[in-house]
């Protein structure tokens, strides 16, 4: 299936992996380009060295276009935003912020970049500073969401924009990828799928969690103070809805939360640990390897788009 961003990326399949924090490291970015859409390494709090070595190993796994998530709210953001540069990125994709101040940077790096707006507003503010695409994000994602649905989102930024539109959240088959198209998008970015495929680092706890979750089992932390995180129900976020309807102050809930999302992935702690998962976890019931994620999503596609005038 092509489409414009298949063409601007140079990739086989209109799929892009989300570049979510702890499980977006180099097998998984390396195992979703091998298989023909777009791995990306999701920056998200390491430092730039840590990315500098997750992007050098990628290379030894992979001879596809990848890229790299840069999550703006980052502690290391600047540092990050360098190393990209320096390691000849070509492609970077970024998260919770505007990166308004790095995009002249970006660019004149040759590098392609798509923001992940949430907002008409913030996709015409990136495609007037010089985005390739964007992604929007509806809140049906896990970890940090917008306020709009995908169904809204896309169609209201496909209209507001002429660079090319991905369509992310609540997505994880060919229906999804259909349903995208015909929306507007000419790709989807896939998360919460791809956590469980076989070259995922993520713990067997946590992909068992999504395995067997249903259609309403994510729950939406930190509404109040402005970050809210999609995340399966567990002891921890329920504790933390507790907390927050009692009104503690941003700063203990942040300290509640300190590292748990690596206890999740790394540790497999699914009581203590944060899951951040999208809703669309109620459709995954099995682990699989990439290429079979891949090709399961474009035959299921390629059947309901066939004849569609809406690929090129
Ligand atoms: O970034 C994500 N998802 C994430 S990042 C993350 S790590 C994290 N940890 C603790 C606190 C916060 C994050 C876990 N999941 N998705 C992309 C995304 N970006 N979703 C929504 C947005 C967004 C929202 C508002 C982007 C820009 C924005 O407004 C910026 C502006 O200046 O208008």
């Amino acid at each position: 299936m092509k489409t414009r961003i298949t063409e601007l990326l140079g990739i086989k399949h209109p799929i892009i992996q989300g570049g979510m924090a702890w499980v977006a490291e180099h097998h998984l970015a390396a195992a979703v380009s091998n298989a023909g859409g777009l791995g990306l390494i999701g920056g998200a709090n390491a430092p730039g060295e840590v990315v500098r070595k997750e992007i050098r190993l990628a290379r030894e796994l992979t001879d596809k276009p990848f890229g790299v998530n840069v999550m703006l709210l980052s502690p290391y953001a600047e540092e990050v935003a360098d190393v990209v540069v320096e390691e000849g990125i070509r492609i970077i994709t970024t998260g919770a912020g505007s990166p308004e101040k790095y995009m002249e940077r970006w660019k004149e790096a040759g590098i392609m970049v798509i923001p992940v707006v949430a907002s008409v507003a913030l996709a015409k503010r990136m495609e007037r500073c010089g985005a390739a695409a964007v992604v929007a994000e509806g809140c049906e994602s896990g970890g940090h969401i917008g306020e709009l649905t995908t169904m809204t989102l896309v169609p209201q930024v496909a209209d507001a924009v002429e660079i090319p539109v991905i369509a992310a959240g609540g997505i994880a088959d060919g229906r999804g990828l259909a349903a995208a198209i015909m929306l507007g998008a000419a790709a989807v970015q896939i998360g919460t799928r791809f956590v469980v495929a076989d070259e995922s680092i993520a713990s067997d706890a946590y992909k068992d969690r999504i395995v067997k979750a249903r259609d309403i089992d994510s729950q939406v932390t930190g509404r109040s103070h402005g970050h809210p995180i999609r995340q399966l129900r567990n002891q921890m976020s329920r504790e933390y809805l507790k907390k927050e309807q009692e009104g503690a102050s941003f700063e203990e809930l942040e300290y509640m939360t300190l590292g748990a999302l690596r206890k999740a992935v790394v540790e497999g702690d699914v009581v203590n640990g944060t899951l951040m998962a999208g809703q669309i976890a109620g459709l995954i019931d099995k682990r699989e390897s990439c290429q079979d994620i891949v090709d399961d999503i474009m035959a299921g596609a390629g059947k309901l788009l066939s004849g569609s005038q809406f690929c090129i």
